[in-house]
């Protein structure tokens, strides 16, 4: 049996402090999912993994981010445990270059690609191409003809993509891809594929590609944790997917996340003590790190607000977004000065 974990999206550097800050910051929570799920990779003896893309959260890096992010692919390339990037469009479809990932144990897909393996007696195809910025729904079937013919076929075979599969969703308002140009058309994907595995949506789903009596999964893994407020009911995690013979088996492992909560103030308060108490009433309960968006379109309780009745009402692992009106607030409240609200 063939063990293959599938990860994707972990944006590493999102809200990492670059200096040393009081406020609540969410960096070292991606960091941390990150590192479980090398370290199951490594407790659950997986012969390959491979990364969807998006590794880092922007193209320009701090050299920080960087060197923290690539130390920990070269301690884990010690494992001898293969593992397979291909860059999305948040690294502008490449990583930056480092002697610490010319391991190797470590492939990063440059252009379209077969990357071949002999695991266990079998031999595994993996194919991908970095993110195509431009037009990928005209240029899927080109860039396919292209990996296919450096392909010869495998005991399995399995494309990677950073791309929307025509169907696929995201968003609180279930957002379906259909024939943009920025797609790639399900009549485009090819049979022979034994999965299609997918970064670039961050919600995890599975798609079917189906011709006549056959079916291949596209699977979005989905990011590692949340990166915006449409991903709030989103759980978030990674796949261990088994190849035996002809079957093949996935599980879909959860991750740990800070949960997502909102509050909307939309009743009018006549005193700064009744609003402190209706908050502390609506958030009685949230976990002691949640991020919480605050909503308060009325401008007469926008203004009963200030820095210290943040402080009383919310816990200091929490991180506060003020909806629409923080610039407002920052502006009103500076002299206030109290530390770890905001920087
Ligand atoms: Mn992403």
């Amino acid at each position: 049996m063939i063990k293959i974990l599938f990860l994707s999206d972990t944006h590493l550097g999102f809200d990492y402090p670059i200096r040393t800050t009081k406020r609540t910051r969410r960096g070292q929570d991606f960091f941390d999912n990150f590192e479980y799920i090398l370290n199951y990779a490594v407790g659950n003896a997986v012969d390959l993994i491979l990364h969807g893309g998006d590794f880092f959260f922007r193209t320009r890096l701090p050299e920080l981010i960087v060197n923290k992010s690539y130390k920990i692919l070269y301690e884990f390339a010690k494992h001898n445990i293969p593992f397979v990037i291909v860059p999305g469009n948040h690294e502008s479809s490449r990583l930056p270059r480092s002697p610490l990932i010319f391991q190797p144990y470590i492939h990063i897909f440059k252009e379209p690609h077969t990357f071949t393996f002999d695991i266990k007696g079998k031999k595994i195809n993996i194919s991908g191409f970095p993110y195509e910025s431009k037009n990928v729904r005209d240029q899927f079937p080109e860039i396919i003809k292209q990996i296919q013919d450096k392909e010869k076929q495998a005991d399995i075979n399995l494309l990677m993509t950073h791309h929307a599969v025509e169907g696929c969703t995201c968003g609180p308002g279930n957002y379906t891809f259909r024939k943009n140009e920025d797609v790639v058309q399900m009549k485009d994907i090819p049979m022979y594929y034994d999965a299609i595995l997918c970064g670039h949506i961050h919600r995890q789903q599975i798609l079917w590609k189906r011709h006549q009596d056959k079916k291949s999964p596209i699977i979005y893994v989905g990011s590692v944790e949340r990166t915006s407020f449409a991903e709030k009911e989103e759980t978030k995690g990674f796949y261990v997917l088994e190849f035996d013979k002809d079957h093949q088996n996935r599980q879909f492992i959860p991750l740990k996340t800070r949960a997502m909560v909102d509050i909307t103030i939309n009743r009018s308060f006549p005193s700064i003590q009744e609003l402190k108490t209706y908050l502390i009433k609506r958030s009685r309960g949230f976990d002691t790190n949640s991020i919480v968006r605050l909503k308060c379109p009325d401008e007469q309780n926008r203004n009963l607000i200030n820095q210290s009745l943040l402080k009383d009402v919310f816990h200091s692992d929490m991180i506060i977004q003020l909806s629409g009106w923080q610039q407002e607030f920052k502006a009103r409240t500076k002299k206030e000065r109290i530390p770890g609200l905001f920087d």
